[in-house]
């Protein structure tokens, strides 16, 4: 079948005020409902062992299934039962301060669109795949939807201290590619390594990314890539660690990152608390 012309059919819906739309459960199509089973289907084989428990018990405990993409309004219904979050429906990014706004009042804005055929494995955008799979189920654990939340709040702050580029680090190495430490290893609980069929592997298995202690300042002074596999990756101790060092007012931690350079991507520096450092080879063959 040809590849639908407009990529996101809900970039023409009409938006509320909060950027949010509405799904329109009922329009996904058969071939829409079978590339969510696709997805699904892979990572729920390939996640075990992999993802952090409180995922995999989420991810049950939400009803997520390969029957087809969820509808927003079932799983806000038992999301909001167990710590207050919600998931709305938006049909794309959303300006920063709109997106803060949405956390700090335990709104998570999920992309309603799913991925074409020829992204399967890769998009830019986050679809509803990585959204609602990758984001939702953790937003059930109490912990950590406090920390969520705390995020959000932390970001509208930040907004007013132009510190975003800071808080986006935090968030890319924590809520996009976080790794937590167990008495079994590493697991992932990053959204983009959560939807990700091969960052999943690569994240804990492979021996090119460096793996670091969780730091808040070194993060917020390290740079990250949008187009590829991360080289390094960070790992916390548990979610209540998480929230405490970001439940914090940043102001002075702004005001100590102001004159320190920025940390290259694939760089270690003397402070870290190194877990394996990576050969780097993935990324030296990349830029060779
Ligand atoms: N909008 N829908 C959506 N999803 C995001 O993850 C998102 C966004 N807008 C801004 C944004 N993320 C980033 O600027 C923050 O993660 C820092
Ligand atoms: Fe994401």
């Amino acid at each position: 079948m040809a590849e639908a012309p407009t990529r996101n059919r809900y970039v023409d819906v009409p938006k509320k005020a909060d950027w949010t739309i509405e799904q329109d459960w009922p329009s996904y199509s058969a071939q829409e409902h079978d590339r969510w089973r696709r997805l699904f289907d892979r990572q729920a084989r390939l996640l075990p062992g992999r993802a952090c428990q409180a995922f995999l018990d989420a991810k049950a405990k939400l009803g997520l299934s390969g029957a087809g993409i969820p509808d927003f309004d079932t799983l806000s219904q038992r999301l909001q039962a167990l710590t207050g979050w919600r998931v709305v429906p938006v049909a794309g990014l959303i300006p920063d301060e709109m997106f803060f706004t949405h956390l700090a009042n335990r709104r998570f804005p999920a992309g309603a669109f799913i991925r074409r055929e020829s992204e399967l494995d890769y998009l830019e955008e986050p679809d509803v795949f990585h959204d609602v799979f990758g984001h939702a189920p953790l937003l059930a654990d109490p912990v950590y939807a406090r920390f969520m939340e705390a995020y959000g709040r932390g970001g509208c702050r930040a907004l007013k201290l132009g510190r975003l580029r800071n808080l986006a680090r935090l968030y890319w190495r924590t809520v996009e590619f976080g790794l937590i430490d167990t008495p079994e290893g590493l697991r992932i609980f990053g959204a983009g390594l959560l939807s990700s069929p091969a960052e999943a592997v690569f994240a804990l298995d492979d021996a090119s990314p460096h793996r670091l202690a969780f730091d808040l300042e070194r993060i917020m002074r390290t740079k990250y890539r949008i187009d590829d596999f991360q080289q390094c990756y960070f790992v916390i101790e548990n979610f209540d660690s998480l929230r405490r060092a970001c439940d914090q007012d940043f102001a002075p931690l702004y005001a100590r990152l102001g004159a320190a350079p920025d940390i290259e991507a694939d760089a270690i520096v003397e402070t870290d608390r190194v877990i394996t450092r990576g050969d780097l080879h993935y990324s030296r063959n990349k830029t060779a």
